[in-house]
């Protein structure tokens, strides 16, 4: 298999996109894809503050690696969530995206659930009713929150995530499934900022496969945490991914036919304005400030209250 740019020799097929490349072009290929994408939904600029929440896996390290070489001005911001499974995962994963930062020289954010609000996220979970089975909704709740206050209060301009196609597709499959119209009319590659305090966010993997992403760790040496959160294991989003791949293994380019499709409709209309929730208008938080849905305390400060 030769490299369709160098003619040297391939070491990553793409079917779904016709294409295979060298190591060296394909670690300029996929940058220059992701800032294609970033002009194309006018995420940000070489201008704006980014923050990059960084989790110690392969997809969110390696946007910090894409947008550092990209020459974008971004800080990463690692959540310490208390969660050890057995693994130790969560320390295992502060010290790679430590050393990562380190390694390039670039400032990181270290947040310590445990340190700031005194528990752990599972043992949050246990002591509220949101945790009966899994502690994802109140870890959800948790990243939300601290993500949205950094970037606030760091004046940044922009939080990105590394949600790749593959998480795209699988939140869209899901969302469709259920016909859950408000998700599905948030879900876009960019979210505006909107007042009171809330940021604005970026997806810029969002049309880069998951495989893709593997790759790019791989050739540029990136050591990250290869176990997923404990938690996740037995996750609809898994289950939903497991049915993509096997339709993207029939029929190469089906994820990503799926969710540009989606954006393209979007795009022409599918949703009426009045069904966009950007119309209703948020309130601060009596407690902590952050924007919150009905006027009062916000989720997170009833939660952590509850905890205390
Ligand atoms: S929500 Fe649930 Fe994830 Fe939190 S507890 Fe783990 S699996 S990390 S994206
Ligand atoms: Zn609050």
């Amino acid at each position: 298999m030769k490299c369709n740019q160098c003619g040297g020799k391939a070491v990553v097929q793409m079917r779904q996109h016709k294409l295979a490349l060298c190591a060296k072009d394909f670690l300029q290929w996929l940058p220059d894809q992701v800032e294609r994408f970033i002009k194309k939904y006018k995420m940000f600029t070489h201008s704006d503050r980014v923050l990059a929440a960084v989790s110690g896996g392969k997809d969110s390290l390696s946007l910090w690696d894409i947008l550092w070489r990209l020459g974008y001005s971004v800080d990463g911001l690692y959540i310490g969530l208390g969660i050890d499974g057995g693994i130790g995962y969560s320390d295992e994963s502060r010290r790679l995206t430590e050393k990562f930062a380190n390694e390039r020289g670039l400032r990181l954010v270290v947040v310590s659930v445990p340190d700031v609000y005194g528990e752990a996220i599972p043992d949050m979970a246990h002591r509220t009713r949101r945790g009966k089975t899994k502690p994802c909704a109140v870890c959800g709740l948790t990243k939300r929150h601290i993500m949205n206050r950094i970037a606030c209060e760091g004046g940044y301009d922009v939080l990105v995530t590394g949600h790749n196609l593959d998480d795209e597709a699988a939140a869209l499959f899901g969302n469709t499934l259920n016909w859950a119209t408000g998700h599905l009319v948030r879900q876009w590659p960019v979210l505006e900022a909107r007042p009171p305090a809330l940021a604005r966010k970026a997806k810029p993997l969002c049309r880069i496969y998951e495989r893709e992403m593997a790759a790019y760790a791989m050739l540029r040496g990136i050591e990250y945490i290869y176990d997923e959160c404990p938690y996740a294991e037995g996750s609809k989003s898994i289950y939903y991914k497991e049915l993509l791949n096997r339709m993207e293994a029939d029929r190469p380019g089906a994820k990503l036919s799926f969710y540009v499709s989606f954006l393209q409709a979007k795009e022409n209309g599918l949703f009426a304005p009045h069904a966009d929730p950007n119309a209703e208008s948020l309130h601060a938080c009596t407690t902590c400030g952050q924007p919150t849905s009905a006027p009062g305390e916000c989720a997170f400060c009833r939660m952590t209250l509850k905890v205390k």
